[in-house]
């Protein structure tokens, strides 16, 4: 359904008043909430949630012969960070992914790990907010099955992926750095890239080990993303391995990288090394919830 049919489909419903959709619906006729629904007036927006959070609300799936030649890599294509590089060359065999913040039982899973939990597949389209949009076929985990290993705490609102590469220094320490060319959406990476091409000098806020030469002494600002819960646990939300299946290249995020259908590319977290549940966005980053939301980019990117 594009937001337009949603649109006009919940006016549709809105104008029949809930009880009437209701007594229409063979669906939801012999459900557990079918009768209380009908006593309660108010509970048809609990039915109109769940039908939008149903089939209504899932991305689009294409068929594999849809699945474009080359899923054209953007962003960061290669991070620059000497920890990812060491992970990188053992062929990620010593990744873990952290899962932390307001969790029960903060995890730890290996590449093996994650591929022995469910997983799902799925042909989705990409769309950049610069214009271009690729088909490609995901594997991975959901991300509910991750969460609930790790279990949420009540307090719980955001989930938080902290990423591998490294965009810039905080302060400006590049050439162009906050105020200047990073400023600009979509900065090609491979200018960034010759400007951070040091990077990874540092104890790295995601857990590896820190570098041996300690002369950088910037902080290094990396790619991070959030989403809401209703996303986390979303059927589409996966954590992906493989691409049209084999493992992620490095150019698309490996060994992990988020899939969020109903959202713009930016969402899509490449190089996931720790997953952070958080109450508020405030504390991370500059607040807005994500690398580009800290330059000026929507935090919802709903397509
Ligand atoms: N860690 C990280 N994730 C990232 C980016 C990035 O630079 N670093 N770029 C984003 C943007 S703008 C897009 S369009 C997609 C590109 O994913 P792809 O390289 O698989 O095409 O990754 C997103 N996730
Ligand atoms: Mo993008």
């Amino acid at each position: 359904m594009s937001n337009l049919d949603r649109r006009r489909f919940l006016t549709t419903v809105a104008a029949l008043g809930g009880t009437a959709m209701l007594a229409g619906c063979d669906r939801f006729a012999g459900s557990a909430y079918g009768p209380r629904t009908l006593k309660a007036g108010e509970d048809a927006n609990l039915f109109v949630q769940r039908l939008l959070l149903s089939n209504a609300s899932l991305a689009k799936e294409f068929p594999d012969s849809e699945i474009s030649a080359v899923f054209k890599p953007n962003g960061t294509i290669d991070p620059p960070d000497k920890a990812y590089k060491a992970l990188a060359a053992s062929n990620f065999s010593t990744f873990k992914l952290e899962v932390g913040g307001l969790v029960e039982r903060p995890q730890s899973f290996g590449l093996a790990d994650l591929r022995a939990l469910p997983s799902r597949t799925q042909t989705t389209r990409h769309d950049c907010v610069e214009g271009w949009s690729c088909i490609g076929k995901w594997s991975g985990v959901p991300l509910a099955e991750v969460l609930n290993r790790a279990g949420l705490k009540p307090q719980a609102r955001y989930v938080v992926f902290h990423c591998a590469d490294t965009l810039e220094y905080a302060g400006g320490g590049l050439e162009g750095g906050k105020d200047g060319a990073f400023l600009q959406p979509e900065y090609p990476s491979a200018v960034r890239h010759v400007q951070v091409a040091a990077a990874g000098n540092d104890a790295d806020a995601w857990g590896g080990a820190p570098a041996e030469e300690p002369e950088e002494t910037r902080t290094p600002i990396r790619y991070y993303e959030s989403i809401d819960l209703t996303d986390a646990f979303h059927p589409q939300t996966i954590l992906a391995y493989d691409l049209n299946g084999k493992p992620l290249p490095v150019s698309n995020g490996a060994p992990l990288r988020l899939r969020l259908e109903r959202q713009l590319g930016y969402k899509q977290a490449k190089y996931v090394m720790r997953i952070e549940v958080v109450e508020s966005l405030a504390r991370i980053g500059d607040g807005q919830g994500g690398y580009w939301e800290d330059r000026g980019y929507e935090w919802y990117a709903g397509i």
